[in-house]
């Protein structure tokens, strides 16, 4: 790992790309065991059936959970520590799996419209933008099929105000001032090889076109948090800080049957009154 020169390009472009972080055999593994889930199958037919009635669920197209401290096949991906060691020079800190999501982008699937991700984790208790995204390609990533694309430099701009048009579902940085940020700042669609990843900052604008193309695109996402912004209490929350093992093996066959509990739920019943979540 070049830590040093991947520093500087991380907090001046609010991202990086490591190429061949995972090994394609890997991945393939992974898809497998998306593919295979009963709970994840049945959240791509809703989707596709409200995208059919003329919505825009995008965030209804990543599938999440909070189940990240255990020795799953995940874990063996999200808490490499490819990931966390380069995250922890970044930040300085310690760092945790914050949440697990998969990105269900199978042909027909609609893309995302510009975010921050901390525009969300704002407002479940998160004090500090010291937080990061990991996304994995599990399938390779183009155009075509609707690659992450980001907004270079914008993690420089802080915490951006989002419209909210259906909740969360389909909300979106404030049209108006995206159209200038684009004039500003460069556009860049990031096209991966199954098993490259993007690491980026939690206040990087992020998006993906809808996939028109008759492959699938999809990508584990890690998301994580800083020990120092350990969220506080809300009625809207991913865990909080928890120490967890980095792993160091690879993916395997005989990781397949090594699931986390998808259901597993970190609903703190205590009300935050500012919170627009
Ligand atoms: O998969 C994508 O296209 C984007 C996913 C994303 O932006 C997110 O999960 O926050």
């Amino acid at each position: 790992m070049k830590l040093n020169s991947e520093f500087e390009q991380f907090w001046e472009n609010g991202y990086i790309i490591v190429r061949e972080a995972f090994e394609k055999e890997e991945m393939q593994i992974i898809k497998r065991v998306i593919t295979l889930q009963h709970e994840i199958n049945q959240r791509v037919e809703d989707v596709r059936e409200r995208i059919l009635e003329g919505e825009r669920p995008f965030f209804e197209t990543i599938f999440v959970w909070n189940d990240t401290a255990r020795h799953d096949i995940f874990a063996k991906a999200t808490r490499s520590h490819k990931i966390m060691e380069r995250l922890e020079f970044f930040y300085g800190d310690e760092v945790y799996v914050y949440h697990n999501k998969v990105a269900l982008k199978y042909p027909g699937i609609i893309g995302f419209a510009y975010h921050q991700d901390y525009a969300y984790w704002y407002g479940m208790g998160n004090l500090y933008p010291d937080m990061a995204s990991a996304f994995i390609a599990v399938d390779k990533s183009n155009k075509q099929n609707g690659c992450l694309k980001i907004i270079e430099g914008s993690h420089k701009m802080g915490r951006i105000d989002h419209v909210f048009n259906d909740g969360v579902a389909n909300s979106e940085v404030c049209p108006d001032r995206l159209a200038v940020i684009l004039k500003k700042l460069p556009e860049v669609h990031l096209e991966l090889n199954a098993g490259d990843m993007v690491i980026f900052h939690c206040n990087t604008l992020h998006g993906s076109d809808d996939n028109n193309s008759k492959n699938s695109r999809i990508a584990l996402i890690g998301t994580y948090n800083t020990k120092h912004n350990n969220p506080y209490p809300t009625n809207h929350t991913h865990p909080n800080y928890q120490p967890q093992a980095k792993v160091y093996e690879r993916i395997t066959e005989a990781d397949m049957n090594a699931l986390p509990d998808f259901e597993l739920e970190f609903l703190d019943q205590t009300t935050d009154a500012c919170s627009s979540l």
